[in-house]
């Protein structure tokens, strides 16, 4: 008789669970959630073929079975976008791969309550050199009137405002991990069942850590403080024994995540040709930022808390330094 482990709590067991917690909600956010983990699932199963791409047919082609074989990132937005249009909980998207919001804008989608933003693969470039990559989303409450089309108004809320934020990291294993204001919790894929199981439950950021996290291709681009920053954590003899040790592998899912489980700094500032440096706010440094702070983190772009920026635009860029928050304060003294 196999023996069941009751112990192992899957997503849905998990979200259903948080229900409990809060009788008054109406499970639309558990839904949503259950939503982008079947997009994660489906994401991963071509994440995980595309070293095989020279035989199932390159992006743009035919392939055996006579589907049309899209590039990685394209597949994965619609994965994304496909699970939220035909949930019960979304009423539109914003996504790093197409110019403007997605309105659903049919009778179901105009009564939920939320709107997700997302960058449905981060770190593409590294797929042919198979480095971990990920999906990164945010999640609004619409302030938009239910019944009517969401508006652009309900995606450039501060990020002070998001209900729930969370990444997906295609690497060794298949994790989500996700923040609500009551914490943050890490789900690893058994494919043995197709399921998120908790592995990683109310993760913590420590105070601090050994890692920093920065291109030093750009170090003489970077703002004087950065690069003062940047040399004290190659010294020795530092209060909490420096030297630190660099790790930046390109990928900001890949980066972040370990920051977040064995403490450390993530650094993409702003350059003297890109004073804003190159990640996007809302669907990169915003969900990223809401999880380490939740964790116990900081996270700023160099002048002020990140989750209080009021964005104007979509796809708006800013300088992003996230992670221990002893390290981040050590930071904030050079700037
Ligand atoms: P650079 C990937 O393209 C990405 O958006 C992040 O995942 C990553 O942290 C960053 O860009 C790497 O950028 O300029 O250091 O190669």
């Amino acid at each position: 008789m196999s023996i069941v482990n009751r112990q192992v709590l899957t997503l849905d067991e998990f979200t259903i669970q948080q229900l409990r917690n809060f009788p008054k909600a109406t499970g639309e956010l558990s839904s949503l959630l259950r939503d982008i983990g079947l997009a994660a699932k489906r994401i991963n199963v071509e994440v995980n073929k595309a070293g095989l791409v020279d035989i199932l047919g390159d992006y743009g082609s035919v392939n055996v079975q006579g589907e049309e074989v899209k590039k990685l990132d394209i597949f994965a937005n619609n994965q994304m976008m496909g699970v939220l249009r035909h949930g019960i909980s979304c009423a539109g998207i914003g996504s790093e791969e197409m110019d403007d919001i997605v309105i659903f804008d049919d009778e179901v989608s105009n009564q939920s309550k939320y709107v997700v933003l997302f960058d449905p693969l981060d770190g593409s470039g590294n797929i042919d050199v198979n480095v971990s990559i990920g999906t990164i989303f945010s999640v609004y409450r619409r302030t938009s009137e239910l019944g009517k089309p969401c508006t652009k108004e309900d995606f450039l809320q501060p990020g002070i405002k998001q209900v729930a934020a969370g990444y997906v990291i295609y690497g060794s294993s298949t994790m989500l991990v996700y923040a609500t204001r009551r914490g943050v919790n890490g789900f690893t894929l058994d494919p043995s069942i197709g399921e998120f199981c908790l592995s990683h439950p109310n993760m913590i950021c420590p105070e601090f850590g050994k890692i920093y996290s920065v291109n030093h291709g750009n170090f003489f681009l970077y703002s004087e403080g950065v690069r003062k920053y940047i040399t004290l954590c190659q010294q020795k003899n530092k209060d909490n024994g420096g030297p630190y040790t660099q790790r930046y592998i390109g990928s900001m899912v890949s980066d972040v995540h370990r920051n977040l489980i064995k403490g450390g700094i993530f650094m993409y500032p702003g350059m003297s040709d890109k004073p804003k440096g190159k990640l996007r706010l809302l669907y990169e440094c915003n969900p990223f930022a809401f999880i380490i702070e939740v964790a116990g983190g900081k996270a700023t772009n160099g002048e002020m808390r990140v989750l209080d920026i009021e964005p104007s635009d979509l796809h708006q860029r800013s300088p992003f330094f996230v992670g221990s928050k002893g390290m981040m304060e050590e930071l904030e003294a050079c700037l």
